[in-house]
């Protein structure tokens, strides 16, 4: 069974709608295999984003992403890094199509509530930052 990370971000933490995101996934056929609740430090954040260094959203990134709680988990299904990144929409919610998760909740480009791996490579990679 294929994998890979999700997480809730701290806009949707803070707004209570962790139960939502999951209700989503699991009625979506995701199975939640592993997750945690915790706070980023500057220094993880910076990491977990170091594809995105140099960029000019990347600070204002971080910072959200140190605001609050984040809920990181592993899914599991059948092409389980496509099917997320469609379950969850375009980055910016005022692109992401009707239904999507991000449609639903996010507040604006960087507050979209939810992360997904983008490939099996960096699924693989951003497990592994969070689960070793
Ligand atoms: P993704 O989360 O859909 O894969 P990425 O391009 O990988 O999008 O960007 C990572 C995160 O950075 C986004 O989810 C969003 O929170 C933030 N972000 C991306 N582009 C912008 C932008 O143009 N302005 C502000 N924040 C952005
Ligand atoms: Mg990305």
């Amino acid at each position: 069974m294929d994998k890979t990370l999700l997480i809730v971000k701290p806009d949707a933490t803070e707004r209570n709608l962790i139960g939502h995101v999951i209700g989503r996934l699991e009625k979506a056929g995701f199975r939640v295999v592993q997750m945690r609740m915790q706070t980023l430090s500057e220094s993880q954040a910076r990491e977990f984003y170091a594809v995105h260094e140099g960029k000019p959203f990347l600070d204002d990134l971080v910072a959200f992403m140190i605001s609050g709680l984040v809920v990181p988990m592993v899914l599991e299904k059948d092409n389980a890094v496509e099917d997320l990144r469609t379950l969850i929409g375009a980055t910016n919610p005022a692109n992401a199509a009707c239904g999507t998760v991000r449609q639903e909740i996010a507040l604006d480009v960087q507050r979209n509530s939810v992360h997904g791996s983008d490939s099996n490579e960096n699924a693989a990679k951003e497990i592994a930052f969070f689960f070793s």
